[in-house]
This record gives C-alpha cells, structure tokens and sequence, in this order.
C-alpha cells in the first residue's frame, strides 16, 4: 500500500478543525460532478452553508436529516449506481459509531469511487454536545483499518486533509479521513424539506430532468 500521507499522526495528534472551514476547503477542490452525502447532525449544515456560492447551491449533495448512521449506506449506494462518479460521505463520529457495519461493507466491496470523512468532535453535538465513545478512546481510523479500509488516516491538519481529498479523487479508494474537530456551532441550518434535497439531488446526478 502507497505511504497515505506524508504526515501520519493518530488521533491525539491530530489539530482540532473547524468542521465549516474543512467542508469549505473539500467543496473547493471537487470539480462539479461528485456527489456529496452529509449525514445528520451538524456535519450537513456545515455543507449546506459551504456549498452557496455566487452560481447557486451545488445540487451534487444529499442531507440526510432523518437517522443517524446513514451517510455512508446511501453514499455507498450512489456509488454502486454510478461508478464513475466520485461519492464522499460525511459523516459525524456519534453518527458512524451507530453504524460500525458499514465501514466493513465499503471494505468487502472495495468501493473504489468512495471516500468517507468522519467529523469527530468527541459529541452528539447537535443533540446537546452528550459525549460519544470517541471522546472515551474509540479511535474511528484504527476502527476502519480493522474494518479492512487500509487507506484510512488521521488528518495532521487543513493542508494534509487538502492532501488526502486531492488524492482521493485521483485515485482508487474507499478513503476514509479521520478530522478532529472543535464544537464551534455551523454557520447555517439546511432547509428541512427533504421532497426538495431529493428533487435536487436527483438533478444534479442526471436521473431527473
Ligand atoms: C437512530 C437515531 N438515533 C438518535 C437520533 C437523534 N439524533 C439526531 S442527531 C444526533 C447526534 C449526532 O451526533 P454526531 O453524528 O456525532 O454529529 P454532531 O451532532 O456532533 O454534528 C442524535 C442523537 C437520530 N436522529 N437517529
């Protein structure tokens, strides 16, 4: 396997991030037609707000506002539906700790067109900021490796995790990048109406006129 970063760190040496600047910098790097899913909690609002710009809201993305856990399985899903497309999922670490299996399906899959980034703040912040077993020693990377994702990493900071979205989406995955995140609030709220983040969705991956 390639050296996956020039700066390895685990998670105690990982710089905390802000989960709005780090989602801004990802969406800056896409080129128009990956899909982006963003699971509940604060990790969707912080892609809701970064994806305005002055040409509209990207339409490549889906909030998930309803269950936790899902942002990797509908990712997955995308990305068995369209294999050409690159699919990331954000997820939230409270989020992917309720649905550990689906690290392990990417895995057996060798889902090569996804990349998984896992906001860990060490909370269900949205909830109320309870603590999540990341913050007690779970360790989502060395979770994943087990799970069979080999190009799994800590994030060092803002310019490895440039790093490792850029590589992600010229090379075969699954990724998954760990983030270590602060619990500053998201810049904005996405839209509750999920009849219309489908409707856009859909759009924007072409299956919709
Ligand atoms: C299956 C399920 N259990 C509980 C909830 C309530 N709930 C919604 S978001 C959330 C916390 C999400 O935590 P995390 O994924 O770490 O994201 P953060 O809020 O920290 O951004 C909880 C408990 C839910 N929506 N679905």
């Amino acid at each position: 396997m390639a050296v996956l970063s020039n700066h390895p760190v685990n998670r105690d040496q990982a710089k905390v991030m802000n989960r709005y600047d780090i989602t801004k910098r990802l969406v800056g790097l896409l080129h128009a037609d990956e899909a982006v899913i963003g699971g509940i909690g604060y990790t969707n609002f912080d892609l809701w707000a970064a994806s305005e710009s002055a040409s509209g809201r990207r339409q490549q993305n889906f909030y998930m506002l309803g269950s936790m856990g899902l942002a990797v399985p509908i990712a997955m899903g995308v990305a068995i539906a369209q294999p050409r497309r690159k699919v990331f999922a954000l997820e939230g670490d409270g989020s992917v700790l309720m649905q550990l299996g689906s690290l392990s399906t990417v895995a057996a899959r060798k889902q090569t067109n996804l990349c998984v980034v896992i906001m860990d703040n060490g909370a269900y912040q949205i909830t109320g900021g309870q603590k999540t077993a990341t913050g007690e020693g779970a360790d989502i990377v060395g979770i994943a490796r087990a799970s069979g994702l080999e190009q799994s990493a800590w994030a060092a900071d803002e310019d490895a995790f440039v790093e490792l979205v850029a590589r992600s989406l010229k090379e075969d995955g699954p990724w998954l990048i760990g983030c270590r995140i602060d619990t500053a609030k998201p810049v904005d709220t996405t839209e509750r109406d999920p009849a219309r983040i489908r409707d856009n969705f859909m759009k924007g991956l072409g299956v919709r006129a």
